[in-house]
C-alpha cells in the first residue's frame, strides 16, 4: 500500500461513517497522519511538509462539522522542525500525545460527570458518544444503580451501538424512538449527551435531535449535561465563524425517493442547542457552565485572537 493510500483509506472510513463520533474521528486522523509521516519517502523537509499538508487536507475534508477533526490535525501539524528527521519525530510525538490526552480526558470526564449522577437515577442519552458513555459507565462502576433510556438516533441508528455498549456493561437500558423523548422525559433525572462542537458562547452542536431533547428537558425541568473533551471547543467561533452543519444523502432517510416527483428529503446530521438549555459541560478540566466556554478556548487550545 502506498503511504497516501492509508490516508485515503482512513478518509473513506470517516466519510462513510465506519469510523464515526467526534472523538474517534479525531484520533483516527491523528493516527493516520502519524503513520503517513513515517512512511513517506520525502527527500527534503520541504517535500515532507508538502506531503503532510496534502494528507492533512484530505482528512480535514472528510466531515465538515466536528471541530475535533481540525483541532486534532492542527495539534499534530504543529511542528516547527529544522530538518526532516526532527519533523518526523515531532509529528509522531504530537499524534501520540493527542491520542493519549484524548484517552485520559475520557476517563477524567467520566469521573467528573458521574458525580452528577445520584444512586437510582434514570438517564437519557442520544446518539453514541464515548464521552457521555464514560460518564454513565463510571457511575455504574462506582456502584450506583442507574437506568438509561437511549434514543434510536435516526437515520443512522447510532443508538443501537449505544444500547449494545450499555448491555455489555450490564446497565439496565430502554430503547425509544427519537420522537418518544418528551413522553419519557418526566421519568428522566438527567440527560447526558456528547458534543461535536461547542462554540465560544457555549452553544452545543451535536447529533440531529439533540436540540429538541434539550428543549423537552428544559420544559420538564430535567437537568441536561454535555460530556466533551476540551478539543471539542471551537476556536474559530471566537471570530464569529459559523459551524457548518453536515447535510448527508437522502438515501439515509428514504431508500427510494424516485417515486416522488415533488419531494426533497433533507438530512441534516447535526443541530444547534442554545447554551440556555445546558446546565453543565463536563470536560477533563472540570464541570463548567456553558458561559465559560470562551475561557476553555483561550486557555486550553492556546488560541489567541489575531
Ligand atoms: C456522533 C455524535 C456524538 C458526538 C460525540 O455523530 O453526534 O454525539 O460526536 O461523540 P456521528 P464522542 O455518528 O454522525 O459521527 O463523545 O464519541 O466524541
Amino acid at each position: 500500500m502506498k503511504p497516501m493510500d492509508q490516508v485515503l483509506d482512513t478518509s473513506a472510513k470517516i466519510r462513510s461513517m465506519e469510523i464515526r463520533g467526534a472523538g474517534r474521528i479525531a484520533t483516527a486522523a491523528a493516527a493516520s497522519l502519524r503513520d503517513f509521516s513515517g512512511a513517506i519517502q520525502a527527500q527534503s523537509l520541504d517535500d515532507f511538509n508538502r506531503e503532510m499538508g496534502k494528507a492533512a487536507d484530505i482528512l480535514l475534508k472528510t466531515r465538515p462539522t466536528a471541530v475535533s477533526l481540525s483541532n486534532a490535525i492542527r495539534m499534530v501539524m504543529k511542528y516547527n522542525a529544522q530538518d526532516l528527521l526532527s519533523a518526523r519525530q515531532a509529528v509522531v510525538l504530537n499524534a501520540n500525545r493527542f491520542i493519549e490526552i484524548s484517552e485520559k480526558a475520557l476517563e477524567r470526564i467520566g469521573q467528573i460527570g458521574s458525580r452528577r449522577i445520584r444512586d437510582g437515577a434514570t438517564l437519557l442519552t442520544h446518539c453514541n458518544s464515548l464521552a457521555a458513555l464514560s460518564v454513565i459507565s463510571t457511575a455504574h462502576k462506582s456502584g450506583k444503580k442507574i437506568k438509561v433510556i437511549a434514543t434510536e438516533s435516526r437515520p443512522r441508528y447510532q443508538g443501537i451501538t449505544t444500547i449494545g455498549m450499555l448491555d455489555r456493561m450490564g446497565i439496565e437500558t430502554e430503547l425509544i424512538v427519537d420522537s418518544a423523548a418528551r413522553s419519557v422525559m418526566n421519568e428522566v433525572d438527567l440527560v447526558v449527551v456528547g458534543a461535536d462542537v461547542i462554540t465560544a458562547n457555549g452553544t452545543l452542536v451535536n447529533k440531529i435531535g439533540t436540540a429538541q431533547i434539550a428543549l423537552a428537558a428544559h420544559e420538564a425541568r430535567t437537568s441536561f449535561i454535555v460530556a466533551a473533551e476540551t478539543y471539542k471547543f471551537s476556536p474559530q467561533t471566537i471570530l464569529g465563524e459559523l459551524v457548518t452543519i453536515e447535510e448527508r444523502e437522502a438515501g439515509e432517510v428514504l431508500a427510494d425517493i424516485s417515486k416522488y416527483s415533488h419531494v426533497r428529503v433533507r438530512n441534516p446530521a447535526f443541530d444547534v442547542t442554545p447554551h440556555q438549555y445546558i446546565d453543565l459541560i463536563c470536560t477533563e478540566v472540570g464541570a463548567i457552565p456553558p458561559e465559560m466556554s470562551y475561557q476553555i478556548i483561550r486557555e486550553r487550545l492556546g488560541w489567541e485572537m489575531e
